[in-house]
């Protein structure tokens, strides 16, 4: 898997007086089946998360409100993504290292996964990937 997988989606926006509607839609939006949706907030200042890859895992992230960016690699090459708008999703391909990190205090991140929750899913030890 390369990071050259991973981009940024845009979805559709409607802007008015009354305010903005974004949506999402399965098979147009997001490249796969959503089993999960979860989300991280109240992130103290100078935390991170992440710092694992997945093995199957597909995931699209939104910044919901506030931002954060978000360093992925893949191996070999890396991307830093700077996430700060609800109207586009960052998709993340298994086998790809990510640390998220700079969450502003007002940030909730919402995450839409490809599987449920599975521990064994996890690669903990960059090295790991790397092989
Ligand atoms: C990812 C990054 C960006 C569950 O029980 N179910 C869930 O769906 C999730 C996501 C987590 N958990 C439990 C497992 C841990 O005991 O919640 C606790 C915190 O999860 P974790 O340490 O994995 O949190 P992050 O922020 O390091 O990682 C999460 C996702 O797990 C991961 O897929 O890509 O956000």
């Amino acid at each position: 898997m390369s990071i050259s997988l991973c981009k940024i989606i845009n979805f559709p926006t409607f802007k008015e007086n009354r305010g903005s509607l974004s949506f999402i839609e399965g098979s147009n939006h997001v490249p796969f089946d959503i089993k999960r949706i979860y989300y991280i907030s109240e992130v103290p200042k100078f935390s991170d998360r992440g710092n694992h890859a997945h093995k199957k895992l597909k995931q699209i992230f939104i910044a919901i409100s506030g931002a954060f960016d978000i360093k992925l690699d893949d191996g070999n090459f890396s991307k830093v993504f700077h996430l700060n708008s609800k109207n586009k999703g960052l998709y993340i391909c298994p086998m790809i290292w990510r640390r998220m990190y700079n969450f502003s205090s007002d940030c909730t991140c919402l995450v839409l996964a490809s599987e449920k929750y599975h521990e064994d899913d996890y690669i903990w030890n960059y090295s790991d990937l790397k092989k």
